[in-house]
């Protein structure tokens, strides 16, 4: 299982998406937040910063996963968040114990009839048979519980049938709770800021907050029926719940669909734009930015320990900024839009070189980034950090945030013709863009409640 996977994939299969849920059942009042941030010494590990929050302990955040992806994608949530999050629980298709923490059998109680009447269950019982042994050695079924591509991927197909078993199992698990948190383990959550956030919400009244994608709101009829004939696990969650007269409140920008690294800052999306806004999750995210990020927020708690939400903007300026340099070496770019680029690029000239395909960009006022490989030049007006690479990747799946295949071009012309990927930024241009977005803000822009 490679990170980065979900069961979210819009190019095939136009799903709709819930990243991150929040569901509010129970019945007392707000609790007042605490905005104090202490240090909690650890033997092992440096100094934790974690928020003070008085409503950490009313939060049960349910982790939910599969054995093909648990072993890769848990232990770096074990070292960041999770170590300040009070009470959270772990919901899969193979019940184990990793690094200590217990991960629950979500369909163990599930009708047995279910189970042996639908095929998606074959995996479920090779595992309960054969346990880790039960899974295929060639690897195919190590791929994550999203479908990554392959839409028979057997930990995908089960996915779908977790979703009502695991709520129903939440509720018994920590019955006091007042707010139930669902995250996959390729989320990245602001524990700090989505405390804020709940401090907001009455949590006497039912709530379900998150993000969806636009697609959902373009074609919810056609969704509701595909859910129908599907069974879908985030729409029949999402169905449940409208059934019930629980609407969605669109949490955009606070919870996000693109992993810190590909997001757009300057994107709008329902009238709004990132940057003015606090951030609570970014999706696909995997393991190096989690850590990475971790270390960002850890930074920021440490320095802001009263009442300062850390703002899309300041993950810009604190996160990406400092890295987006004149040239980056291994790089990949993401100058994704292509429509600016074609236009941008005319001349064919800028495809000769690195330097060539800077200025190319440099000749154009609204581009702030590129990207270059052999006779390759990609020109951009969107800011995005990117992420490590060598290869050119000739095929991206923005669901899965990996790329899924390498451009092999490079063999008839000889080992080592090509040149890794290159990027660059306009630097000067980016302190305007700054300032720019800065100017975007006013003081209306907070939480969206
Ligand atoms: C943000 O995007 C809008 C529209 O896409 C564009 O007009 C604007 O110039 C961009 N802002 C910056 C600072 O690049
Ligand atoms: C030069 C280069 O590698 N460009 C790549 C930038 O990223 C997009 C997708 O994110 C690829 O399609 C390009 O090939």
């Amino acid at each position: 299982m490679a990170t980065g996977r979900s069961w979210v994939d819009f190019r095939r299969k136009n799903r709709t998406v819930f990243t991150a849920l929040i569901i509010c059942f129970l019945f007392f009042h707000l609790c007042r937040r605490s905005t104090i941030s202490t240090n909690i010494p650890s033997q092992h590990r440096s100094t934790l910063y974690c928020p003070q929050n008085l409503i950490a302990k009313e939060v049960l955040v349910v982790l939910r996963t599969g054995a093909t992806e648990v072993l890769e994608k848990l232990p770096v949530h074990l070292d960041t968040t999770l170590r300040c999050i009070p009470n959270y629980a772990i919901y899969s298709d193979y019940e184990e114990d990793i690094e200590g923490s217990h991960i629950h059998d979500v369909f163990d109680e599930l009708s047995q009839d279910l189970k042996e009447s639908v095929p998606d269950f074959e995996l479920y019982h090779r595992l309960k048979m054969k346990g880790r042994d039960g899974l295929s050695i060639d690897g195919t079924e190590h791929d994550g519980s999203g479908p990554s591509g392959l839409l028979d991927n057997p930990g995908w197909k089960l996915d779908k049938f977790k979703f009502l078993p695991m709520i129903d199992k939440a509720l018994r698990h920590s019955p006091q709770a007042k707010w139930f948190v669902f995250v996959e383990l390729d989320t990245y959550l602001m524990w700090g800021n989505l405390l804020d956030y709940l401090s907001k919400f009455d949590a006497e009244i039912p709530h379900y907050i998150g993000k969806v994608t636009e697609h959902w709101r373009a074609h919810m009829v056609e969704y509701n029926q595909y859910t129908i004939e599907q069974w879908a696990g985030d729409m029949v969650l999402g169905k449940a719940l409208k059934d019930v007269l629980i609407p969605l409140l669109w949490a955009f920008p606070h919870f996000q669909g693109d992993p810190v690294s590909t997001l757009d800052h300057n994107i709008t999306k329902i009238n709004r734009q990132p940057w003015c806004y606090p951030v609570i999750t970014y999706h696909h995210m995997p393991e190096d930015e989690i850590r990475s990020l971790w270390e960002f927020e850890q930074e920021w708690q440490r320095m802001h320990p009263r009442d300062v939400p850390l703002r899309h903007a300041n993950v810009f300026k604190g996160y990406i900024h400092p890295y987006l340099s004149k040239e980056r070496t291994e790089w990949d770019n993401y100058s994704v839009n292509p429509e600016f680029s074609k236009h941008a690029l005319k001349d064919g000239e800028a495809h000769t070189s690195f330097e060539a395909c800077r200025s190319a960009c440099e000749s154009n006022a609204m581009c702030l980034q590129f990207s270059y490989r052999t006779s390759m030049c990609l020109v951009s007006s969107e800011v995005r950090l990117g992420r490590r690479a060598t290869l050119q990747c000739s095929e991206y799946s923005t669901a899965a945030s990996k790329c899924d295949k390498t451009e092999e071009r490079g063999l008839g012309m000889g080992e080592g013709s090509l040149d890794a990927v290159r990027s660059g930024w306009m630097v000067d241009r980016l302190a305007k863009y700054v300032s720019a977005m800065d100017q975007t803000c006013n003081d209306h822009m907070g939480w969206i409640i």
